[in-house]
């Protein structure tokens, strides 16, 4: 199996083709190896046969090479498994409503593996999980089947690092974690991914790499909950948080910037932390911080609800009866994923205290909100902003026009400082409240 890697002849099939799987599939095509995609969703895979990308970061156009290649087979169907020398598994890995770790994707992808893989097959699980699954869920079942681990089968556990987006780190330059069951498996895990992506950090058990994943992002939760527990200090000490952070940022060493917002969304953030939560409640160990973290990151949308309450009574007018429009849905700015987006909470609770809400986001234009209604965004008409007594900057993508945002609104409540300082009503708030009228009649008397 070595041989066959390192010669680029072993067949890669990749389980799951979503903004993780299919970039990791196209880096594997464009490095000169065979390459399966298998997603049990038929839709997905006659789309991608048609060179019809789903995911931003992989163009039509790369794809319709790789598949000008016939290197790169794709299948709704699990047999497709059966020619595979090595499987990366990149299934989802979300919470149950109970907040606790849904493993049903990756349970039914090592059912097509245990049902197709052929005698010698490598295994690596890159889906973000608790420490300890690769052995569990992946090797268990394999063992179970009667397959021999360093003879039938080897197993690793690399973490994806996609940042969906980023312009700067992609699949090939983005380090790459990688742990084995075994030496063996950790060796051929080193060779694998060495031959795709430039630097590679072999750990020496599957439950290191698994953990430094969930660390990576703990890491950022926690930080991110305190910046916006910070910010609700501040607040009360009538401080800008704002310039206090850009302030602390001068510290060349020591201090890491993270910034106030209306809350968390995204695929990660808010969900890979419960993953370790719930894996150090079963070894009786309580983490406070991620608890807190969670509580925290999650009351931010109602803290924001509240601003919106102050900026309106500012001017004598409640939420309820308001016109209000946030701007930008989408859970972090240039992004089209709504996933536990901050935004859409703001929006349902705003309509439970009796707003007229509408919302404008030219990359995420639609969702369905909690009554199962299908919401569609506003144009991006400034001159139109000014009919709502309230404009939310919630997600302020590139897309748009700040400057036209802060001069045709009424009244502006910006979650994250966009406008920047001046002719902020609240100085403080760290929802800078931002009252055009008195802008424009100063700018007027200058
Ligand atoms: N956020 C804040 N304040 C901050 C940073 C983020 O409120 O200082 C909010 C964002 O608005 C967003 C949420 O937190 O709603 C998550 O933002 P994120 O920047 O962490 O972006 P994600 O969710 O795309 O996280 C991914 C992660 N990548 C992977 O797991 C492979 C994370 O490890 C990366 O650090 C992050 O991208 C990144 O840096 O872009």
């Amino acid at each position: 199996m070595k041989t066959k890697f390192m010669n680029k002849e072993a067949k890669i099939a990749i389980i799951g083709l979503g903004y993780v799987g299919l970039p990791l599939a196209v880096a594997f095509v464009e490095k000169g190896f065979h390459t399966i995609g298998y997603d049990t969703s038929a839709r997905k895979i006659d789309s991608l046969m048609y060179g019809v990308s789903d995911i931003a970061d992989i163009s039509n156009q790369t794809l319709q090479g790789c598949l000008d290649t016939g290197a790169f087979e794709l299948s709704s169907r699990a047999a497709i498994l059966r020619e595979a020398d090595a499987i990366i598994i990149c299934v989802p890995t979300p919470l149950t409503e109970a907040m606790e770790p849904d493993m049903s994707f990756i349970k039914h992808a090592m059912e097509d593996i245990i049902a197709n893989a052929k005698q010698e097959v490598f295994i690596s699980l890159e889906s973000t999980t608790y420490p300890g699954t690769t052995r569990e869920l992946i090797c268990g079942p394999m063992l179970e089947k009667g397959y021999t681990l360093g003879q039938d089968f080897f197993a690793c556990y690399s973490p994806e690092r996609v940042d969906p987006g980023n312009k700067q780190f992609h699949t090939l330059n983005t380090p790459k974690v990688v742990g084995g069951v075994d030496v063996r498996s950790k060796e051929l895990g080193e060779i694998l991914y060495g031959q795709v992506i430039d630097t590679i950090v072999p750990v020496n058990s599957t439950e290191v790499a698994e953990m430094s994943k969930l660390l990576e992002n703990t890491f950022r939760s926690i930080n991110i909950a305190f910046i916006n527990e910070m910010a609700l200090l501040a607040e009360k000490m009538e401080i800008d948080i704002w310039e206090t952070i850009e302030a602390a940022s001068s510290k060349p060493f020591g201090f890491m910037k993270f910034t106030p917002g209306p809350g968390i969304g995204g695929h990660c953030i808010p969900l890979d932390p419960m993953y370790l939560s719930w894996k150090a409640k079963s070894k009786n160990f309580y983490s406070r911080f991620i608890d807190l973290a969670h509580e925290t990151n999650h009351l931010m949308p109602e803290k924001m609800v509240d601003h919106a309450a102050e900026a309106l009574n500012l001017h004598q007018k409640s939420i309820n009866g308001s016109k209000i429009l946030l701007v930008g849905m989408a859970y972090k700015e240039n992004s089209n994923d709504l996933r536990e987006s901050p935004g859409l909470h703001i929006y349902e609770q705003l309509c439970t205290r009796g707003a007229d809400v509408s919302f404008c986001d030219p990359e995420a234009p639609t969702f369905r909100d909690t009554a199962g209604n299908m919401q569609e965004s506003v144009a991006v008409d400034y001159e139109a902003f000014a009919a709502y007594d309230l404009v939310v900057i919630v997600t302020p993508h590139k897309a748009f026009d700040l400057a036209q945002i802060g001069t045709k609104s009424q009244l502006i409540l910006d979650t994250k400082n966009t406008l920047k300082d001046s002719f902020t009503e609240k100085k403080w708030a760290y929802g800078k409240v931002h009252n055009t009228q008195a802008m424009t009649k100063e700018l007027s008397q200058r």
